[in-house]
């Protein structure tokens, strides 16, 4: 249903969940972000707003742009989500608050500095055999084998099966979006990850020391009940795999596409760091989330009415150029606090520790080890609803 206020803001034909658009979103963002602080798109049938500005607004404001109400296109007030909403994601305060601050001390400074030694290990390890291969494929053979050699093990995850974690996060990123084409041939034969990841958070499937065992704990202390455990550790699974092999992908895949930016890495490590969060900001692989409005509101000028369907496009808001110095360029001196690859305000990422640690890790592991990076073949994109993702890059690295 289309509301009467949509006529006075700029009504846009685009459909971001269409494969051309998925595919390279960049000029599109463009678009969107020029028509207005506010636009409205019919193929969705949302409301959407790419500028920075108006984006951090909407993330700060979850009372007004609520997430229990679902943060894809479906409204959980009038229609059921293909598994029960999660208790971080798609809950608004207090139940938000009460499930964050448990899984913050789950997902502690402390425990990923225990944890820091065994991660760059097997970053060295794994690098150190793709370097004398010299030619591999910067997303097949590390970043979508680094976080599976390290995360499944901090969760305490069962051994068999763990296949299943990627195909999981791809059908629960792609529900964020329409039943298109996309979300129907990238979901097709992956229904069993499903089953998979509802056994594997049962507690008697989860291994001692593990923060998955973690989350049961803290619920025999009482700080949440058992089946809020069980849906508590399915959030480590949905979000902690997908979104770092992206993340990984998407750093090399940007230093490998400009070697002057490999090169200052190179000569000072220690701007590793930034160089992840600079390929975070540059190609945000969490492009876009919904929020639905509590109430009427006013944003730009434009009225939005309350229980409307909003589209927030992260990754436009970090190429904003009223926010961004040259926001199309690469450059991992920039400064880029304030970008918002991991969300903003009560629902920012939850593991961007984890994430940070996992790039740094990886980052550090190149550029002690690889004097240049050469892109041997095109990349090859996958397309979902929700991350902008990568399924290949082909490079050859000269060992230094
Ligand atoms: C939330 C991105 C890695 C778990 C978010 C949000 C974004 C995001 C944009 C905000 C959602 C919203 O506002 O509605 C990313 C990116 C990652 C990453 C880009 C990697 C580069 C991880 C990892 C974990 C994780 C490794 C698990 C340890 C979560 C959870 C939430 C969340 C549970 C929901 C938090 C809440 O609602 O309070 N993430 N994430 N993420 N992330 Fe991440
Ligand atoms: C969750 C969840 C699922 C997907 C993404 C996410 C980016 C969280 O189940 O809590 O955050």
């Amino acid at each position: 249903m289309k509301p009467a206020e949509a006529e006075a803001v700029p009504n846009l034909a685009i459909d971001p969940f269409d494969k051309v658009f998925l595919g390279d979103p960049y000029a599109y963002h463009d678009m969107i972000r020029e028509a207005g602080p506010v636009v409205w798109l019919d193929s969705v049938g949302a409301f959407a707003m790419a500028r920075y500005e108006e984006v951090k607004d909407s993330l700060r404001d979850h009372e007004t742009f609520c997430s229990s109400r679902g943060v894809g296109t479906l409204d959980f007030a009038k229609e059921t989500p293909f598994r029960p909403p999660s208790l971080l994601l798609e809950a608004d305060p207090p139940l938000h608050d009460r499930t964050r601050s448990m899984m913050n001390r789950i997902v502690s400074l402390k425990a990923l500095k225990e944890l820091r030694p065994r991660w760059q290990a097997k970053a060295e390890e794994l690098v150190d055999r793709l370097v004398e291969r010299r030619r591999f494929d910067a997303v097949k053979d590390l970043s979508e084998i680094f976080p599976m050699m390290i995360f499944p093990d901090t969760i305490g995850l069962r051994d068999d099966g763990r296949e299943h974690l990627l195909d999981y996060a791809t059908i629960v990123f792609n529900a964020f979006g329409p039943d298109n084409d996309v979300l129907r041939e990238g979901n097709e034969g992956k229904e069993a990850a499903i089953e998979w990841v509802a056994e594997a958070c049962k507690r008697d499937n989860l291994k001692e020391g593990g923060w998955g065992m973690a989350v049961f704990e803290a619920a025999d202390r009482g700080e949440c009940t058992h089946e809020e455990a069980e849906r508590l550790v399915r959030s480590f699974l949905s979000a902690g795999v997908d979104t770092t092999v992206n993340g990984i992908g998407h750093m090399v895949l940007a230093l490998a596409g400009h070697p002057e930016e490999y090169q200052k890495l190179r000569s000072n490590p220690s701007l590793v760091r930034r160089a992840f969060e600079e390929s975070l900001r540059w190609d945000s692989t969490v492009q876009t989330f919904f929020r639905t409005t509590t109430k009427r509101v006013e944003v730009g000028g434009a009225e939005i009415p309350e229980g409307q369907k909003v589209l927030l496009f992260l990754a436009a808001a970090n190429r904003d150029p009223l926010h961004w110095d040259e926001p199309d360029a690469f450059r991992i001196e920039r400064n880029t606090s304030g970008h918002v690859g991991f969300g903003f305000g009560i629902h920012q990422c939850l593991g961007q520790m984890v994430a940070r640690l996992e790039g740094e890790l990886i980052g550090t592991a190149i550029a002690e080890r690889v004097a240049s990076i050469r892109l041997t073949g095109a990349p090859v994109r996958r397309l979902n609803n929700t991350l902008h993702a990568i399924d290949s890059v082909p490079v050859e690295v000269e060992p230094a």
